[in-house]
């Protein structure tokens, strides 16, 4: 059992919710990203407040600790957990409060099982939140309604992230993301407006981020380009590596892309999603061309930068094929490294409420919204288990030896980190017994058969 310290200093334990399923799987891995939210979340509380963190991918909760307020930052598939975390401490009556994409989406929901509910971003009204814990009169729900234009935001606590070798230079340039994809949280957490930090304020911060490899988690760091040149320019005296995400678009502005390479950019996660023009469509992401992803590839390789590509499958638009003809297809045009999920219509979201209406979704146990190990909707051409066998299968089939050293060949960018990051995600597939389905031989699997682990 802690002891209260001797001062009488505030203390807050700010926790990162990752449900024991997500853990088991994430703790294996060979980078284990970290999420800036309760970094910059204490960043933004007041100096009389002491301030813990715990990430669970690598920290477990003292349940017995002594605080006078305890947070929490919870997506969906994290959020019944997030509950349970929350009820332990308030039956020892400490006040707790929810935020993040599921507090934002169904904060009536949330608010069942915690104190307070912060509704949108934290900036500003974590600060008061703070007050009111401390004169004893929490509201109900924390609503952000003027958003914070993000100017002096203070440096992130990187002190405070624990457990990782690599990864603790994490900030955010802008926030937002102008585009409207029908199955994306983004656009209700961040109220589709985009802003962007001062260039000289990131400067500073860069100076002194520790590590010499930096995240920029923006979901768009090229969404308005002549923004994202400037800061390009203003980074690469520093000599940094850095990776962020941004939509593909951008490997067509050659002076973007050149000036990305010059200030460090190694690789970016683009939201490729699917080789179907026709899902695409149907998602409101129209500005994703396939036709232009083997293009898009070459200027990337070019320019020596390597593309993670989002990767989705369970569109309407895909039948059992889908799974070969993407393998296929990325190892033709030497993708670097791929995310690949199965599709989740997180709640509140257009494709939630579309597939709602038409009676597909099958569960509302938000624990299965993980997009690796559970189908929760009725897939429009296959079986919910196909569609997870499928995904499962071509995980294994993109991260075999013999595709890596494919699209290694191919892709010749930054070979000695990009062939150490396939191997750890080879490895970590191993972790999980290969079921051997193949989508398109294998007889349809039967009903509630799990898989056994993807990428
Ligand atoms: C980093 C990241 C990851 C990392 C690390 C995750 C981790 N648990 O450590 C990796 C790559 C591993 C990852 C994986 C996944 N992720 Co992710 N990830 C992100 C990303 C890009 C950045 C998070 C971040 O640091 N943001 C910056 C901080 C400052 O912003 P913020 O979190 O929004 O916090 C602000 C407010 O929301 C609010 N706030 C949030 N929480 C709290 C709590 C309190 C108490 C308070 C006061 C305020 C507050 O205040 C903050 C300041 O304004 C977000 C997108 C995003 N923009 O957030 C997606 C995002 C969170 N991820 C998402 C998803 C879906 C996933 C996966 C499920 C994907 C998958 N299918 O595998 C997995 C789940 C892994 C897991 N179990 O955690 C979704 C969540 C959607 C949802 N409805 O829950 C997001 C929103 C992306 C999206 N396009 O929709 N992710
Ligand atoms: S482009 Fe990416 S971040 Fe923007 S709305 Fe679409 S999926 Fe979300």
């Amino acid at each position: 059992m802690h002891k209260r310290q001797t001062s009488n200093r505030r203390r807050v334990l700010l926790i990162t919710a990752e449900s024991a399923e997500s853990r088991y799987v994430r703790h294996r891995r060979l980078i284990r990203f970290p999420q800036l939210t309760m970094p910059l979340i204490a960043a933004y509380t007041p100096e009389h407040w002491n301030v813990i963190h715990v990430d669970e991918i690598v920290q477990k909760i003292d349940f017995n600790i002594d605080v006078d307020l305890v947070g929490i930052t919870a997506n969906t598939p994290a959020a019944p957990h997030a509950y349970a975390i929350s009820e332990r401490f308030r039956s020892r009556g400490i006040p707790t409060v929810i935020g993040g994409p599921h507090a934002t989406l169904m904060p009536e929901e949330v608010k069942e099982h915690a104190d307070a509910v912060v509704i949108g971003e934290g900036e500003t009204v974590w600060p008061v939140l703070v007050q009111d814990v401390e004169q004893g009169t929490l509201k109900p729900f924390y609503r952000c309604t003027h958003l914070p234009d993000l100017k002096n935001m203070p440096h992130p606590r990187w002190d405070l992230i624990k457990g990782r070798v690599y990864g603790k230079g994490i900030t955010i340039a802008t926030r937002g993301c102008p585009f409207a994809c029908d199955y994306c949280t983004i656009p209700a957490m961040y109220q589709r407006r985009m802003r962007y930090r001062p260039i000289d304020e990131i400067v500073e911060e860069v100076k002194v981020m520790p590590g010499k490899a930096l995240i920029f988690w923006d979901d768009n760091i090229g969404a308005n380009r002549e923004y994202a040149k400037s800061l390009f320019r203003a980074i690469a005296p520093f000599k940094r590596w850095w990776t962020s995400q941004a939509t593909h678009d951008v490997a067509f502005d050659d002076e973007f892309m050149e000036l990305a390479a010059k200030s460090g950019c190694k690789a970016l996660f683009l939201g490729l999603e699917t080789i179907s023009q026709e899902s695409l469509n149907g998602s409101n992401k129209r500005h994703n061309k396939v036709e232009e992803y083997r293009e898009v590839l070459r200027r990337f390789h070019y320019d020596g930068i390597a593309v993670q590509a989002g990767t989705v499958f369970g569109f309407d638009g895909d039948d059992k094929s889908i799974f070969r003809r993407t393998v296929e297809f990325y190892k033709e045009i030497g993708l670097d490294s791929a995310t690949i999920s199965v599709l989740v219509p997180f709640p509140n979201t257009p494709l939630f409420r579309r597939l709602d209406a038409e009676g597909r979704i099958l569960t509302r146990d938000w624990s299965k919204y993980d997009g690796k190990k559970h189908v929760v909707f009725q897939p429009a051409q296959m079986s919910p288990e196909e569609l997870l066998m499928g995904t499962e299968w071509a995980a294994r089939q993109f991260y075999s030896a013999s595709s890596i050293f494919e699209r290694m060949w191919k892709s010749r960018t930054g070979l000695w980190w990009n062939i150490i990051r396939n191997i750890g995600y080879n490895l970590a597939l191993r972790n999980f017994g290969n079921i051997g389905y193949n989508p398109e031989d294998t007889p349809a699997p039967p009903a509630g058969s799990q898989v056994a682990g993807t990428s």
